[in-house]
């Protein structure tokens, strides 16, 4: 979602700023703009559409500047205009740019109305700036005045300030939504994530929430929620660049699908070294958490909870005890029954979304003291909010729509898996082998389902002019079936459902007919029978069947019913095999629509307001 970079220094920031909104577009946004404080002014220039857009715009207005914000806006609150874009400007001397959703604005509004203040854009975010200038304006310092200013509001935001009567300084907030300061010699970034400012520094503070700053060139001070003075970590980033481009692919969400052998590997990297599903895996004090838990909670949102879907069928079957798996946003304002001995997993492939931390929050305040986050993102808010983590080790994920994120969660939650039903004394040892080995040959088999691209495209082509798709799977592909539904949904705006194949004849069969495709995981398991007559009502309805299933199942295509094989089938490791194909099926289908795969309209990543 919105991205926001700022820089002071001895240099020139605004080529510093617009690449870091460059690196910041994967995030998803509708608007960009930047600030910067030069020869006594605050100017500025802001674009709706792209960042290239607002940079031509800034170039023949020949800005240069030592100190400078940028932002790229997703909108919350009024609509995508120049006026709603940031930074925000209060009487031509303060300017402000903001993430996240201030839920007092309207009171603050009306108060600062009443204070003299007029309003030019719609935004939640103008009656910051307007705060933060009338308690400048009664002579706070420019931190003094951040810090009165966001006590006073009710929400999330991450903040970056600068102020043309305080020229050699920078402040920031952070409330809920991620800010990390980025350490440079004699020069100082503030950024979303570290994308944005990796070729200048790698050396990272991250903010706390209730935390403030204030940067010079020269030096960082950081104040915890009390305002008081506080000593935070630094750490060095190994966010890899060559991660964050493009290569010889044409869009990120191709590159990332490939990637996915790869980023497999290196997610089970730890527990191949070690040889064995050790609760060391998931931190050091794992064995202590896990060992006597009762039942799973697992909280997520998109295609995280698909995930989650999917290692229910596996923890339930494995491990012998309940797995629920909901939506975030749904768990976090629910009465919830709590139970110490439950074990509470969020999976978040940025580690900052909002609903899922607050889930986690809720969920702790409740007396869950047993927490595991899945995550991607080293030293994001979740994973340091749980007592245990498990890094998947995708790197970094641009595309919107997610995929290598996904494949490596669901990694993840089967090591999950099998380490609990280890503990639990339910697997023997030629089985724990045996897992192993199938984990260890999985980034070969995902390589070979990546070979089936060009059929795939093909498929693709006869998908493109549809408006609705159906997508059916049973048992543990069912949530594969959901993850493909959403992937077409998501990147080619096709209205797509999924259903488990047995719940056709209970409503969604009135919608089957020779427009309608449906497509269906049919691997080779002990469900095959079953799916195969749910096919055979669709073909009796004339519907027409495009089918992912596996070399060793016997069925093959004719009149309506058209093939794709997999390899052979991998077990239980089948639907991670399955969501290849689905994923490339929805990008071949963008193609051929030419949708913007990478940024789909009114989406956006890392989901870091409500
Ligand atoms: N509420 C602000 C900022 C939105 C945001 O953070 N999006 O990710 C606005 O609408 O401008």
């Amino acid at each position: 979602m919105c991205g926001i970079v700022g820089a002071i220094a001895d240099r020139d920031v605004v080529p510093v700023l617009i690449e870091g909104l460059k690196r910041l577009e994967y995030r998803g946004y509708d608007s960009a703009g930047i600030a910067v404080v030069t020869e006594d002014r605050v100017r500025r220039v802001r674009r709706t559409g792209r960042v290239s857009e607002m940079e031509s715009a800034a170039k023949a207005e020949h800005f240069t500047s030592s100190l400078g914000i940028g932002h790229t806006r997703w909108a919350t609150h009024g609509g995508v205009t120049e006026d709603n874009a940031h930074p925000h400007i209060s009487h031509g001397e303060l300017a402000l740019v903001h993430n996240g959703i201030i839920e007092n604005h309207e009171q603050q509004r009306e108060r600062l109305r009443g204070l003299g203040y007029t309003f030019e854009s719609q935004t939640d975010t103008e009656v910051i700036a307007h705060l933060i200038h009338h308690y400048r304006a009664q002579g706070a310092t420019l931190l003094g005045a951040l810090q009165t200013a966001v006590r006073e509001l009710d929400g999330a935001y991450a903040l970056a300030v600068i102020d043309k009567r305080d020229p050699e300084r920078m402040v920031a907030a952070r409330m809920g939504c991620p800010l990390l300061i980025g350490l440079g010699d004699g020069e100082n970034f503030v950024a979303s994530d570290v994308s944005a400012i990796i070729t200048s520094t790698r050396r990272v503070i991250f903010l706390e929430e209730g935390d403030t700053a204030e940067l010079t060139r020269e030096a960082v001070h950081v104040f915890g929620a009390d305002g008081e003075p506080v000593q935070r970590d630094e750490h060095l980033s190994d966010v890899s660049l060559a991660s964050m481009e493009l290569g010889p692919y044409r869009h990120f969400m191709q590159k990332e699908i490939h990637e996915q052998p790869r980023a497999i590997a290196d997610t089970i990297e730890a527990l191949i070294g070690s040889n064995a599903f050790t609760p060391e895996l998931f931190g050091s004090q794992a064995e202590d958490v896990l060992r006597d838990i009762d039942c799973v909670q697992i909280l997520a949102c998109g295609t995280s909870y698909y995930a989650g879907l999917t290692a229910r069928y596996w923890i339930e079957a494995m491990v012998g005890i309940p797995c629920a798996v909901e939506v975030a946003s749904e768990y976090r304002y629910r009465t919830v029954v709590a139970n110490p001995r439950q074990l509470v997993v969020t999976l978040s492939q940025s580690g900052e979304t909002l609903d899922t931390m607050e889930a986690l929050k809720y969920a702790k305040s409740l007396g869950h003291e047993r927490t595991l986050s899945i995550c991607n993102v080293p030293e994001s808010a979740i994973p340091r909010a749980s007592r245990l983590v498990y890094y998947t080790r995708a790197g970094a994920e641009i595309g919107v729509a997610s995929t290598k994120a996904f494949t490596t969660q669901l990694v993840a939650l089967f090591t999950l898996a099998v380490t609990l039903a280890k503990l639990r004394g339910k697997l023997s040892d030629g089985q724990e082998e045996e897992l192993l080995d199938s984990l260890r040959h999985l980034p070969g088999s995902v390589q070979h389902a990546l070979n089936l691209e060009p059929q795939i495209a093909l498929w693709a082509e006869r998908f493109a002019p549809r408006q609705h798709a159906l997508f059916l799977g049973r048992g543990v592909h069912y949530p594969i079936a959901l993850e493909g539904a959403l992937k077409l949904k998501e990147i080619t705006y096709i209205h797509a459902e999924a259903y488990p194949a047995g719940e056709l004849k209970h409503g969604p069969l009135a919608l089957v007919d020779k427009d309608m495709p449906v497509v269906v995981i049919a691997p080779n398991d002990r469900l095959l029978e079953k799916v195969k007559s749910n096919m055979q009502e669709v073909r009796a309805r004339g519907g027409e069947l495009f089918v992912f299933t596996d070399a060793d199942s016997q069925f093959g295509e004719s009149e309506g019913v058209h093939v794709i094989r997999t390899p052979r089938h991998v077990g239980m490791l089948s639907p991670i095999l399955h969501t290849i194909p689905v994923q490339l099926l929805a990008y071949h289908t963008a193609l051929a629509r030419g949708t913007d795969v990478d940024k789909p309209r009114n989406l956006a990543k890392s989901v870091t307001v409500e």
